[in-house]
């Protein structure tokens, strides 16, 4: 009987904890660690607060993952990229300098929306001007970490910000697109999988849009296509509805990374025209990831994103994340 009573206290427990869960998350998008994981088909952003969003999506204290901003933390950050080699621009709070006057290169042509200044304290003014010294906004401010949205959204390769003085900076961050290819739906010409214990494990085309660039396959968000297919492997996200593309930026894989070379990309626009996007060139070395940016990028906006594997011997594309930051007219 004691065994009996212990299934039924089990069972019990369980029914209470999937109550609990239902009566917390039931309502809202689920979430880990400010990542949303389940329920996705009811959500529409992925977060990436430092800790769990709140009900509204919101992130508190607008506290994001380096690297990341805006409402939600949904945005990525332009100013985090190898060419701002200078602790103003490093993603890490905790690292700072006092300036006058900075230069921001978003390695590449890119829509800028916003931008943030995490400083102590600001009482000043601050003149920012786009790489042809135009002026894109002059203002004065008595804030702390103010967030700066320009009068309009700006087409520039540099920012140049002036400030009325020396001040105390931990990062600048400048805000630049979203990944509107996040839980898109997804095709691939042929999927590979793997036997384990309890089943298979498919290496489906989804896996390229969870939101997770992790390059280690072990960690299953990876696609793969079929093994010993003599026609070319392809692959493609459908957005929805036609974006102007800013940037794409592919991850790889840890290991085969060879496999990658010599892809390319296209984009097909709303009445169904192909373009020829991206031709990966010779010679080919190891990458971790790909950043296409704006220069890259077609004039009109698409609305299916295409990448046609190499047709070198194995004719595998594997892709950890395609992300597509796609052009944002506002803030929210
Ligand atoms: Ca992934």
């Amino acid at each position: 009987m004691a065994w009996v009573g212990s299934i039924q206290l089990k069972t019990t427990t369980l029914i209470f904890l999937l109550i609990h869960i239902h009566h917390c998350y039931g309502e809202y998008c689920s979430y880990l660690n400010g990542r949303t994981s389940v329920n996705k088909g009811d959500c529409t952003e992925l977060e990436h607060c430092v800790s769990n969003f709140d009900q509204t999506g919101q992130c508190p204290g607008n506290q994001c993952e380096p690297g990341w901003m805006g409402p939600g933390c949904q945005y990525v950050n332009l100013a985090l990229n190898p060419l701002n080699k200078d602790n103003v621009f490093d993603g890490d709070m905790t690292t700072h300098r006092s300036i006058n006057a900075a230069t921001v290169n978003l390695n590449g042509t890119f829509i800028v929306n916003a931008f943030i200044i995490h400083t102590r304290w600001f009482s000043g003014s601050l003149t920012v001007r786009d790489g042809h010294q135009n002026v894109l906004l002059q203002k004065s401010f008595q804030l702390v970490s103010p967030t700066i949205v320009l009068p309009r959204p700006v087409l520039t390769d540099i920012l140049n910000m002036q400030f009325s003085y020396s001040i105390y900076i931990k990062e600048i961050e400048v805000f630049g697109g979203r990944d509107v290819a996040l839980w898109k739906p997804t095709n691939q010409s042929s999927t590979y999988s793997e036997a384990i214990p309890n089943g298979m494990i498919k290496f489906s085309s989804d896996k390229a849009v969870d939101g997770s660039g992790d390059g280690n396959f072990g960690n299953l968000s990876c696609t793969h296509t079929a093994t010993g297919h003599s026609k070319n492997p392809s692959w493609n996200v459908n957005l929805g509805k036609a974006y102007s593309i800013i940037a794409i930026k592919i991850s790889n894989r840890n290991d085969n990374q060879k496999r990658i070379n010599g892809f390319k990309l296209f984009g097909t626009t709303e009445n169904g025209t192909k373009l020829p996007v991206y031709s990966d060139p010779l010679p080919y070395h190891n990458r971790n990831e790909i950043v296409l940016d704006s220069t890259h990028m077609p004039d009109v906006p698409v609305s299916v994103i295409t990448i046609e594997g190499p047709n070198d011997t194995e004719k595998i594309l594997t892709l950890c994340e395609v992300f597509v930051y796609g052009k944002i007219h506002k803030l929210s």
